[in-house]
């Protein structure tokens, strides 16, 4: 109804309105990639990008993001102001131009800004359309402008609602519930994500700000990205201070900040325009490429390598590197569109680089020279894995041939329907392998514990009986150059592990092994988490499962209240084991009945924070993680 008010009162020139704000609500996940909790969060993130970008161009030094009571966020800002003036072509105000045409952001003007943010970079006009109700307040001139929109349309005209002396643009919007199956943000996602746009942003101010309970929490990092490079490492042991590199050349920003530490893992983070690239492109590349160069080249004027060639994974064990450029034009591609594809980028990040780090290397012998035997150790170690692979190459050969005798396979062999599950304990496969449906479920049980990956190189892991099983079932191999994703055997990999610290620290052992070794398959999807129930409610001659305690209070209420002769019967499962395989199909396994957990890979520089202070060395930064995120942990999806 109110739609078509809205149509008969609009005018040719704004079809066009129309049919975009139509478009977007038709097909959200087009626009904001789907429409579960991830697009809601998506939303702030597109408003938030707005503010990112007049910070960008050096107009706003703070942005506040707050959760309301009522599930609408609101986003505050100090910049410039959303501009009010009259549009030419639109002939309405700008403000309503942003707010209600899709792309009419500045994004797609170069004049206004340089570089700009965002990976869909759809703008503020999509979260509109998006929202049963959206108000803007721009402050501008001394003038504080009002505008509401519902669905996307404005509901009132630009209104001049009072003086104000400071400038700034602050949006509230609700999401519709006609779209989003649930409107409930997450304090944690959305500070996740704040926080690697403040370290990306050096300087400004990001305020989050939850008021249903008072939560809030403030970043500003001075030193940028040196500062993003002590919060990975913060629970590993640096060889150096973060050295920095920043140069602009052709029109590019680039900014590298990395340091090595005495792991053996390799984590570089790549940005472009704030976008995390998880998929690398072509700045990787070019940072790659010049890392090994001038390393090898230092390394052999200085006679320090003896006949050693050094390889890209010799160069990159112990390194936390962060990179991020900024384009004014950028190509994203790839599978998720991720991947940075501008060919010009690779050269200019290859040449600063290269330039920079040679000449640091030259004014800082001491810690060049620990670099470099760092470097040296990785060669050597590499080298002594591979004589030892030659050595038994024939067994091996044989072995990676042969399926795992404890394997028990599925019969239909196409991937794509087929599921694996990582079973702890032998009593439990046991039950699983009689349970499940043999012509798409695959079982692997599990003894004892797996050995911890973040403390070990790859030969070392690969040595582990447990591990190479595991990899031998995927089918896809490790490491960088022998991981073949197209040779996954199973789509779905669901690890069912006890609902207790046992179990749960096995579930974090494989998470680490999947993250460290086998990223691609949490990236697109493919690893899960079983959810086995809780309890078990006789009450009567009905069954019962209650998968958390919420749900077991409900249900015992609901039966205290259906009278008293019903008798409640409670057992609680303390293991996998305590289940017979017939339950264990109907409440865990049963793709018609099962719930299943997805790991998702929405941080990875948060995700590889928490699973090196899980997994690290150091006692202190986990036991205050631990604490600071008791439920967190128990559940831990990255
Ligand atoms: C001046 C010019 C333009 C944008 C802004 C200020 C501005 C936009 C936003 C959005 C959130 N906060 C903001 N602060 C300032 C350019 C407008 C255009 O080119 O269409």
């Amino acid at each position: 109804m109110a739609e078509n008010q809205n149509i008969s009162k609009y005018t040719a020139e704004n079809i066009q309105v129309l049919k975009g704000l139509e478009a977007v609500r038709r097909r959200p996940a087009m626009y904001i990639g789907d429409t579960t909790a991830h697009g809601l969060h998506h939303l702030v993130y597109e408003i938030v990008d707005n503010s990112i970008d007049e910070a960008m161009a050096g107009f706003c030094t703070k942005i506040k993001v707050t959760i309301n009571k009522d599930e609408s966020i609101t986003v505050e800002d100090n910049g410039r102001g959303i501009p009010v003036d009259r549009h030419k072509d639109m002939k309405k105000s700008a403000l309503e131009v942003i707010m209600t045409v899709l792309h009419a952001g500045g994004k797609f003007d170069h004049t206004t800004y340089k570089v700009s943010g965002g990976l869909h970079g759809v703008g503020a006009s999509v979260v509109n359309a998006l929202s049963s109700w959206c108000e803007v307040e721009v402050y501008r001139d001394g003038e504080r402008y009002y505008q509401k929109y519902e669905k996307g349309f404005p509901v009132t005209p630009v209104k001049k609602t009072g003086k104000i002396k400071h400038s700034g643009t602050k949006t509230t919007f609700m999401a519709d519930e006609e779209i989003f199956s649930k409107i409930k943000y997450n304090f944690d996602i959305l500070a996740n994500r704040l926080r690697e746009l403040a370290f990306l942003n050096k300087g400004l101010r990001i305020i989050l700000y939850d008021d249903h309970d008072g939560n809030s929490i403030e970043f500003q990092f001075k030193g940028g990205i040196a500062e993003f490079i002590k919060y990975l490492d913060q629970s590993r042991t640096s060889l150096h201070k973060p050295i920095l590199i920043n140069s602009e050349r052709e029109g590019i920003e680039v900014d590298i900040a990395f340091e090595y530490n005495d792991s053996y893992s390799d984590n570089i983070f790549t940005y472009c325009n704030n976008v995390n690239t998880i998929e690398g492109g072509t700045h990787l590349s070019g940072f790659k490429a010049a890392l090994t160069r001038t390393l090898n080249a230092y390394g052999n004027k200085n006679n320090l390598l003896k006949n050693v060639q050094l390889q890209g994974e010799d160069v990159r064990e112990g390194l936390t590197a962060v990179i991020s450029v900024k384009v004014s034009e950028p190509q994203f591609e790839g599978q998720t569109k991720t991947k940075l594809g501008n060919s010009e980028v690779r050269g200019v990040v290859e040449s600063v680089f290269n330039e920079q780090l040679a000449e640091y290397l030259e004014q800082n012998p001491s810690v060049a020279r620990r670099i470099v035997d760092k470097n040296m150790s990785a060669a050597h170690s590499r080298e002594a894995a591979k004589r030892a692979r030659d050595l038994t190459r024939r067994k091996s050969a044989l072995e990676s041939s042969t399926l795992p005798g404890k394997l028990a396979d599925c019969s239909i062999s196409d991937p794509q329907q087929c599921e694996i599950y990582l079973v702890e304990g032998d009593s439990a496969g046991g039950s699983a392998k009689q349970g499940r449906d043999r012509r798409f479920q695959a079982i692997l049980p599990l003894k004892g514990k797996i050995l911890n990956v973040e403390k070990s190189r790859l030969h070392k892991i690969l040595a582990n009986d447990e591990i190479r099983t595991i990899i031998t079932a995927m089918g896809t191999g490790v490491g960088d150059e022998d991981f073949e994703y197209e040779k996954l055997r199973y789509h779905k990999i669901i690890i069912m592990t006890d609902a207790d610290v046992d179990g749960s620290h096995i579930r974090t052992l494989l998470l680490t092994f999947f993250f460290r070794h086998m990223r691609k398959l949490i990236e697109l999807g493919h690893v899960y988490i079983a959810q086995p129930p809780l309890y078990k409610i006789k009450a009567g001659k009905e069954e019962l499962y209650a998968y958390d305690e919420e749900e077991k209070e409900n249900i015992t209420k609901r039966f205290s209240k259906n009278g008293k002769e019903t008798k409640l019967n409670l057992q609680r499962y303390k293991g996998l084991g305590e289940m017979n395989p017939d339950q264990l199909w109907e409440t865990t396994m049963n793709p018609e009945k099962r719930t299943l957990l997805q790991v998702t890979l929405d941080n990875a520089a948060e995700a590889d924070h928490i699973f090196s202070t899980l997994m690290g060395d150091q006692v202190e930064p986990r036991r205050q993680f631990i604490e600071k995120n008791a439920r967190y942990v128990r559940n831990l999806d990255i």
